[in-house]
Formats: structure tokens, C-alpha cells, sequence
């Protein structure tokens, strides 16, 4: 009788998947976790994964272009950007073990109905941001939050109150950058490590582990459009960059696309900065949901974030689109930055 040869496919051990990874983060750093975390980010890496499916085909489908609505920003919605929102809220909504979500899309906090005093997490997010880059094929990306939920809030608290948390609160924070391939960064506070979703299998694979970020980098990444506008330590401090005061001349690298930006930032090191202008005195980027998760992760990287004066993470939100000027780098740049600011 023919020995069936039984077909052994060997599973590839190389592959760890996003969600492999964090259960094996949550065994190492805490082992008595339930997995509810990572039921958690299971709900974020769907949304990705539906919205990068789309945002893939965008010239194809009807989801350029603005939809006709003015989000709480005061800027054209795009279609792509309600489509995140949606897929993200419909996600998270799933996962029981979430009670709060606020999102850039939406002026108010979202309590999950039946979720107070149940639900463990709050998660923050942008869904898309960039998303004016759509129509033109440039990199977008989602950016998000997590939060617990505050044990001591009145089960008739507004659900602001859950979300207006300092950064150095968060649980983990990350991104996904839909470019060239869809990369997914995170972490959780013990380190930062990024997968590229396959294709070929629909899953993100850990290709970036233990990610650090140089401590002298390249580049540096700020809208010169605004030199007249920004104040002058500022101008200073980049003209000094680009004249070669710090060791060498830094090229300009921007996209407009703060998680495209970041993204290079953090893997070839330098500077980004996002200043306060005329129009935006307060600084353009959100705090919750834009400049924590990336601080987050640059600080776990080894880099440092901060809003021209104070630690980004350590600001105490008063409400949840709060905009702050935003600077994010490397070690050695952000220490010339400090001495810049400190000189003025
Ligand atoms: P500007 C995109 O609209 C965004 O919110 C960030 O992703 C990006 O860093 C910034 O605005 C770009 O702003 O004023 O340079 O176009």
C-alpha cells in the first residue's frame, strides 16, 4: 500500500504577524492579560485594512474628491476620510472592551450605548489623515490613541471627560501609513515596531522590529510656504539647519502628510517641525489624536517631541481638537532646537 505521504507545510516562522506580536508583547510585559488589548487592535488593523483597500483603488471608485460636507475642522470632507471614520467606528464598536472613541471627524466624544462603567478603553484617532492628498496620489494615513477609561467618571460624564487625557497616559499609540506599501507602527511602551501588510495573505507582518530612531538624521521637514509667518527663532534656527551650523547643510524633505513626514523622520532621523503661523497660531496639528500617538512613538524610538516649550506628552488637554505647534526629531536636533529656543 502507497504510504500516503502526508503533506507537512511547514508555517514559516519568519512570519509574526501584528497580532502574533502583541500577544506575545502582552505574555512578556504582562502576563496575566486577557487579550483584551489585543481584541482591541484587532479592530484598528481591520479598519486599516478596509480603508487602504479603497484608498488603493481611489482613482477608480468614486471616493476622491470631497463629499460635499465640512467636517468639525471647518475643511472639505473628503470621501475617503467619511469612509475611515465609519470603518473605524464600525470596528471598534464590536469591541466591547472599548466605551469612548473620538474621532477628527466628529466635534463630539462617542460613548458606546450601554458601554459606561463597562468598556475598559478610549481610543482617539484621526481616520485619514492627509486626506487633502487623495486626489494627487500622495501618501495618507490613519493615526490613533489608546486611552483607559477613567474609573472614577459619573456614568453621566460627558464622554470628553474620558478622552481628555495627557499623553503620558497612553497605553500605545501608532499608525498606519498607506504609501508606497501599507505600513502599521505601534506600540505600547516598550519599544516600537512596524508591519507591512502582505497582499498576499491580507495580514500585517512584523518587517520593522524594534524600531530606534538615528539620533542624527538627514534631513529636516517643515512648510517653508510659512517662513514669513513663522517667528523668527524659528527661521533662525532653520536657516542654521540649512547653512550647516549643526555639523552639516540639512536638505528639506516635506510631503504635507504629517504620518508620511514622521514615518521617513523616524527611520532616517532629523527634524520635523510644525510651528505656529498667522493662520494657525496655536500650531495646525491636533494634539489627541495627531501629536500624542506620534510623540508616543518618537520617544520610544529615542527621539523627542515637544510643542517649542514643553514635552508634547506631559500637555494637559482642555478640549479634544485643541491644535499645538508640534516639533519631533532626533536627540541631536531636538537638543539644538531646545538651545535655539532657550537663546531667544
Ligand atoms: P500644511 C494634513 O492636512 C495635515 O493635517 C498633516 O497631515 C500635515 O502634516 C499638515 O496638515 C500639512 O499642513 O499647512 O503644510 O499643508
Amino acid at each position: 500500500m502507497n504510504q500516503q505521504r502526508m503533506e507537512t507545510l511547514d508555517a514559516d516562522p519568519s512570519i509574526i504577524t501584528v497580532q502574533q506580536h502583541i500577544l506575545a508583547e502582552q505574555r512578556k510585559h504582562s502576563p496575566g492579560a486577557s487579550g483584551a488589548f489585543s481584541w482591541l487592535l484587532s479592530g484598528i488593523t481591520l479598519a486599516t485594512k478596509m480603508t487602504q483597500a479603497q484608498v488603493r483603488r481611489a482613482g477608480l471608485l468614486d471616493v476622491t474628491g470631497a463629499a460635499g460636507q465640512i467636517n468639525v475642522q471647518g475643511e472639505a470632507q473628503q470621501k475617503l476620510d467619511i469612509f475611515a471614520d465609519q470603518a473605524l467606528i464600525h470596528c471598534l464598536g464590536f469591541r466591547q472592551n472599548v466605551a469612548v472613541i473620538a474621532s477628527e471627524e466628529n466635534e463630539q466624544a462617542i460613548m458606546f450605548d450601554g458601554r459606561s462603567g463597562q468598556g475598559k478603553y478610549v481610543v482617539v484617532f484621526d481616520p485619514l489623515d492627509g486626506s487633502s492628498n487623495i486626489d494627487v496620489n500622495v501618501s495618507v494615513g490613519t493615526t490613533f490613541s489608546i486611552l483607559a477609561m477613567p474609573e472614577d467618571l459619573p456614568a453621566d460624564a460627558d464622554p470628553a471627560a474620558a478622552v481628555l487625557q495627557p499623553g503620558i497616559k497612553q497605553l500605545a499609540a501608532g499608525y498606519v501609513v498607506y504609501g508606497s506599501s501599507t505600513i502599521l507602527v505601534y506600540t505600547t511602551g516598550h519599544g516600537v515596531h512596524g508591519f507591512t501588510l502582505d497582499p498576499s495573505v491580507g495580514a500585517y507582518v512584523l518587517s520593522h522590529e524594534n524600531i530606534r530612531m538615528p539620533e542624527a538624521g538627514k534631513y529636516y521637514s517643515s512648510n517653508d510656504g510659512y517662513w514669513d509667518s513663522y517667528p523668527q527663532v524659528y527661521c533662525d534656527f532653520i536657516s542654521d539647519l540649512r547653512r550647516g551650523a549643526y555639523g552639516r547643510p540639512y536638505p528639506q524633505r516635506y510631503i504635507g502628510s504629517l504620518v508620511a513626514d514622521f514615518h521617513r523622520t523616524l527611520l532616517t532621523g532629523g527634524i520635523f517641525l510644525y510651528p505656529p503661523t498667522e493662520s494657525n497660531p496655536q500650531g495646525k496639528l491636533r494634539l489627541l489624536y495627531e501629536a500624542n500617538p506620534v510623540a508616543f512613538i518618537a520617544e520610544q524610538a529615542g527621539g523627542v517631541a515637544s510643542d517649542g516649550t514643553r514635552r508634547i506628552m506631559e500637555i494637559e488637554p482642555e478640549q479634544i481638537h485643541q491644535r499645538t505647534p508640534f516639533i519631533v526629531g532626533g536627540k541631536t536636533e531636538m537638543a539644538a532646537f531646545d538651545q535655539a529656543m532657550a537663546k531667544q
